[in-house]
């Protein structure tokens, strides 16, 4: 089976409000991901997407029944840190979290497009690229973005990153290609939802780091 149809995201409301248990449940599985990806590049990357999924289950923990959905840590860090808000707690570490899962979401849709570079057809550094440049290249300083440019030459060939999705078994491309598209359905939805919230409520920020 594929590591995305085991970790599938729920199918959400139709108010579109993002359960965090749920959420937190589904985002925990995308750290250890790394760990097959092959270089020490990716372990900064996986830690500070954990650090983003630890920081928001703290703040969950402390009430889960006050916190039952991102937006609800959201409004109420809001009401908390009027001065600090949107840059701070919970809320700061969705606002980073949501853009290591935009980024994946564009990595995976691009992958299930069939976009790819002609001349090296088995290197995933089109779809890398692409995803970066959306989803996070605005944030990043140049220091940063040295850290991407390290991270690009070290990306997996798409056959390794294919298999790594499966778990580490032979499937057909298309077979995991179609569980990459089945698993972007909710994911996407979820992901859209987060950053619609982000903006209605106003906690988008724009700095770079
Ligand atoms: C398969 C090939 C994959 C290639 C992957 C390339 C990915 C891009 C590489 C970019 C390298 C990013 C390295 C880390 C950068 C971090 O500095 C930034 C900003 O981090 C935030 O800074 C923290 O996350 C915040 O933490 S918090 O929880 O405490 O709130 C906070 O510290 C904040 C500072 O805030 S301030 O105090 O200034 O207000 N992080 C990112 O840019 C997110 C990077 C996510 C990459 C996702 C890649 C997924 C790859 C998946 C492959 C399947």
């Amino acid at each position: 089976m594929s590591i995305l149809m085991d970790n599938q995201f729920k199918e959400l409301p139709p108010d579109k409000s993002v359960d965090t248990k749920l959420f937190l449940d589904a985002v925990s599985h995308i750290p250890a991901f790394f760990d097959c990806l092959g270089s020490k590049v990716f372990s900064i990357i996986k830690s500070d997407i954990n650090g983003n999924i630890t920081k928001i289950k703290g703040v969950y923990m402390k009430d889960p029944a006050k916190y039952v959905t991102l937006e609800d840590i959201v409004v109420s860090e809001r009401e908390a840190y009027p001065a600090e808000w949107p840059k701070v707690g919970a809320t700061l570490a969705l606002m980073w979290l949501k853009r290591g899962l935009r980024f994946i979401q564009i990595l995976l849709q691009s992958l299930a497009d069939g976009d790819r570079d002609e001349n090296n057809p088995n290197l995933i550094r089109v779809n890398v690229t692409k995803a970066y440049e959306q989803a996070l290249k605005r944030y990043h300083g140049w220091i940063v973005q040295k850290v991407f440019n390290a991270a690009l030459v070290a990306a997996p060939y798409r056959s390794n990153f294919l298999k790594a999705l499966s778990k580490g078994e032979e499937v057909k491309e298309e077979d995991c290609l179609a569980n990459v598209r089945q698993f972007l359905v909710n994911y996407t939805s979820t992901v859209d939802a987060i950053y619609e919230m982000y903006g209605n409520l106003n906690a988008e920020l724009d700095y770079t780091v």
